[in-house]
């Protein structure tokens, strides 16, 4: 049987949940990128071997990169993209030189994925991410006072962002903006407000359709180069999938993932399927998707979020969130079984809980949180091969 390829993200010697730590949870494979390394530099062959033998000598080997950052300037098609195109392709090289062939990326513009809240406690006393849409438009109208910003919300947002804005202590303020923009972990990149302006204008006058085709004329000049190495280039969804900030998003739905094959159709062209980045969708079926794109699928992300009404959510215990875990865990087996392969699949964003609440680590990457997804996602792997259709 092809069963899911148990791995584990670590961000590097300074990740206070160790290679030790992760060894205990009886993963084989590692989640790992050079995070030292500027984005749009080459990545050298060197420095990935050094790594390499760090996760070897414990017994595990590092097969996916999360992620290979895209430089802005390839995003917005504009100033040095030429040369870190050069660079993307070189890095591919260099990863394949040294056996490594499934790259995590996304087209994001300016933010990585985006939480208001980063302990949000839950009944159980464990505290989980939380996306709370009053705060975050509190942020962009009055905080951040983008100047779009009071054109693309309705009154009844605009007044309910005020009062939350209002009902918000000074230390709440810093708060939630070193959420924004000080940088989730993996995202690289941290501002000032007055640098987070700044690089938001840079997308003034890039529209949907144009960030869609810079991401197309990327893909076409580095995919044959990752299809010669055999590599995967994994795009990872929006988070959350909706434009914000009046950014905008281009891969948000599986719609979005069908136009980016019709357009790149080379076979390194692949998909990192997040089932917490689609899940907050109600539109987004993600067992559907994992089968509808099962060929493309290079690795997966197993989380879980809770929306409301109100368009907040929150990242959920693995089971009781609006995706329905054992129908995409069945779809991803489904698919190994037909394509004879083993998929990369790691545990995303645990709640803090135990030890973790004493300690710190990154927000959503604790240890004994992300235990826990591990331990339940075993456990329906293992009554989904025993046949324990009761
Ligand atoms: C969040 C992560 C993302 C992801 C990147 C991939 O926890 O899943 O930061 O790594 O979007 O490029």
């Amino acid at each position: 049987m092809y069963l899911m390829k148990e791995s584990w993200r670590w961000y590097g010697p300074n990740d206070p949940v160790s290679l030790d730590n992760i060894k205990q949870a009886g993963v084989t494979d590692i989640v790992h990128a050079l995070h030292h390394i500027p984005n749009g530099e080459v990545w050298p062959v060197e420095e990935i071997r050094a790594r390499q033998n760090m996760v070897a000598e414990k017994g595990m080997v590092w097969s996916v990169v999360e992620s290979v950052p895209v430089h802005e300037h390839i995003k917005t098609r504009e100033g040095e993209y030429l040369r870190y195109i050069d660079n993307y392709k070189q890095t591919i090289r260099n990863l394949a030189e040294c056996g490594i062939h499934c790259i995590t990326y996304n087209f994001m513009p300016v933010l990585d994925w985006t939480r208001t809240d980063l302990a949000y406690e839950m009944p159980d006393g464990s505290r989980a991410l939380r996306f709370e849409r009053a705060a975050f438009l509190a942020f962009d109208l009055f905080i951040l006072k983008r100047p779009a910003a009071m054109q693309e919300y309705s009154e009844e947002d605009i007044a309910k962002a005020r009062a939350r804005y209002e009902a918000m202590t000074p230390e709440e303020v810093n708060l939630i903006t070193r959420n924004m923009i000080a940088g989730l972990p993996g995202s690289e990149e941290s501002f000032t407000l007055e640098q987070f302006r700044q690089a938001l204008s840079r997308y003034d006058g890039i529209d949907a359709e144009q960030l869609r085709s810079n991401l197309v004329f990327f893909l076409q000049q580095i995919c044959p180069v990752a299809d010669e190495c055999g590599t995967e280039m994994v795009i990872h969804p929006d988070d959350p999938p909706y434009p914000i900030l009046g950014l905008p998003r281009i891969l948000s739905t599986a719609e979005d993932f069908r136009k980016l094959v019709a357009s790149v159709p080379n076979p390194s062209n692949g998909l990192c399927l997040c089932t917490g980045s689609f899940g907050v969708r109600g539109d987004n079926d993600c067992p559907a998707m994992m089968r509808e794109f099962g060929d493309r699928v290079g690795f997966v992300h197993l989380r879980s979020t809770k929306r409301d009404a109100e368009g907040n959510f929150y990242e959920a215990n693995l089971l009781e969130g609006d995706v329905d875990v054992y129908e995409m865990m069945k779809a991803v087996l489904e698919v190994e079984q037909r394509r004879k392969v083993r998929l990369p699949l790691r545990p995303d964003h645990g709640h803090q809980m135990c030890d973790d609440l004493t300690r710190k680590s990154n927000p959503g990457y604790s240890c004994y949180g992300r235990l826990r997804s591990l331990a339940e996602l075993r456990g329906i792997q293992a009554g989904i091969i025993g046949g324990m259709g009761v």
